[in-house]
């Protein structure tokens, strides 16, 4: 059936059933020859499933969570109906009661939802769950055991009920400074190190795929030769790019005159440089300082120490990525409010994009989805 029909049938609204579609994967559909989305019986019965939780006063995504959890496992929810198991999840059903939760999720293909629920059952009391600390505990613990399933599940929970900005802000970055800690104190190796840093380029690229979309300004981001620290700054091309900004993301290591021609290519209305290292910095001070004639050069990291940014002379981004945004959006405006000498197309996309859209707004209010 046609998402109209499938709605007037359960009674939710078609933006509310595109919502849990979109948000918590409640609906499956399939698409007709002419492209058109088509719902099934297991769509409504999910979606009746959720409604009878909702009437109970469970939140959408702890419904969506649930049923689609006991859907994996080939069980009833407890409160909204019986939910049909093919043998495959019956088989995962009866593994389960033999004690052997996690093949049996895994064999029903939905570990992630499952142990997302088990972790924060088991390891928060209800109202903790999408508590910062609590999240960090859980992620360090499945970072210690490298368990990526129930990495992922926490991740997804950090996500789905908090904001991109706290996610990221309250959520991964602690993360790597407790990583840092436990790894000082020799109780993580540098496999788990490792394997945080790459749970969380992967999370952070997901939401880098609309970089690139927009005609709002243009942010160069890359870390100096030599320096290979870059979730900071991948964390803060994210919160960018949801203040409207486009951003173009280099990463570590990089030649700083390729920098300086990726600026110019790409008229950038801002080139964000992160070090730990002030010399990682100062090795390329004249080149820097050039660069920022053109263009408006900021610094980041703890190598941006107060005496390499005398020395540079350029611009400085402190450790509050939320204000940061809100920095470079004004300097944004700024710059097209005064016509811009450069990048006159990217200040015509600041327009629709910057203006209405600072970095604070979103931050409180961000996009759904
Ligand atoms: C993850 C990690 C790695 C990963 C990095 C993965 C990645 N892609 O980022 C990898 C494996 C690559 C790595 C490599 C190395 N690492 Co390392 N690493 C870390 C670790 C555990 C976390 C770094 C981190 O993200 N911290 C969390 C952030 C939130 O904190 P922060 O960096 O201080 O950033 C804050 C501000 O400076 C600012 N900020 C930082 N960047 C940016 C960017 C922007 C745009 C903005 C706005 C703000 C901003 O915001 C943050 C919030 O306060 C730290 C431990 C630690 N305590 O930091 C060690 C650490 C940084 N590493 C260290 C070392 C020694 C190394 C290696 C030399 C190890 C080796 N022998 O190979 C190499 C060096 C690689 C290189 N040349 O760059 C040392 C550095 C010591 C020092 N005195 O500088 C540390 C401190 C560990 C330690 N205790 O010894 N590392």
């Amino acid at each position: 059936m046609r998402i109209g029909e499938l709605a007037a049938k359960v009674g939710v609204s078609t933006h509310v059933l595109r919502a849990w579609e979109s948000r918590y994967g409640l609906l499956r559909p399939l698409r007709s020859a002419g492209g058109y989305r088509l719902y099934g019986h297991e769509d409504e019965r999910r979606v009746r499933e959720v409604v009878a939780l909702r009437s109970q006063g469970v939140s959408a995504v702890e419904a969506s969570r649930r049923v689609l959890a006991a859907d994996r496992n080939g069980s009833a929810t407890d409160d909204a109906g019986s939910v049909a198991g093919g043998s495959a999840t019956r088989g995962a059903e009866e593994r389960v009661a033999d004690g052997a939760p996690e093949a049996a999720e895994r064999a029903a293909g939905g570990a992630s939802t499952a142990s997302a629920e088990r972790a924060t059952r088991d390891l928060a009391p209800a109202g903790m769950r999408t508590d910062p600390p609590m999240l960090v505990a859980q992620l360090l613990d499945a970072v210690t055991a490298l368990d990526e399933d129930r990495a992922h599940a926490v991740l997804d929970t950090a996500f789905t009920e908090r904001s991109v900005e706290s996610a990221i802000i309250d959520v991964l970055l602690p993360l790597f400074v407790r990583v840092g800690e436990m790894w000082e104190l020799g109780r993580i190796g540098i496999a788990q190190e490792h394997f945080a840093s790459s749970l969380v380029r992967r999370r952070l690229g997901a939401l880098s795929l609309t970089w690139g979309v927009g005609t709002g300004p243009v942010a160069v981001l890359a870390c100096p030769p030599g320096e290979f620290h870059d979730i900071v700054l991948l964390s803060f091309g994210v919160l960018l790019a949801r203040a409207g900004w486009r951003v173009r993301y280099l990463g570590p290591d990089t030649p700083v005159h390729s920098l300086a021609a990726a600026a110019r290519l790409t008229a950038a209305d801002a080139v964000v440089l992160a070090c730990r290292r002030p010399s990682g910095f100062r090795a390329h001070a004249s080149a820097l300082r050039r660069l920022g004639e053109e263009h408006p050069v900021w610094l980041a990291g703890r190598g941006a120490t107060p005496r390499v940014l005398e020395e540079i002379a350029v611009n400085h981004l402190g450790a509050d990525l939320v204000a940061d945004v809100a920095e470079l959006t004004r300097t944004a405006r700024a710059r097209r409010a005064e016509g811009g000498e450069h990048g006159n197309v990217a200040m015509a996309g600041a327009d629709a994009s910057v203006a209405g859209a600072g970095a604070t707004d979103t931050a409180s209010e961000p996009p759904p989805g």
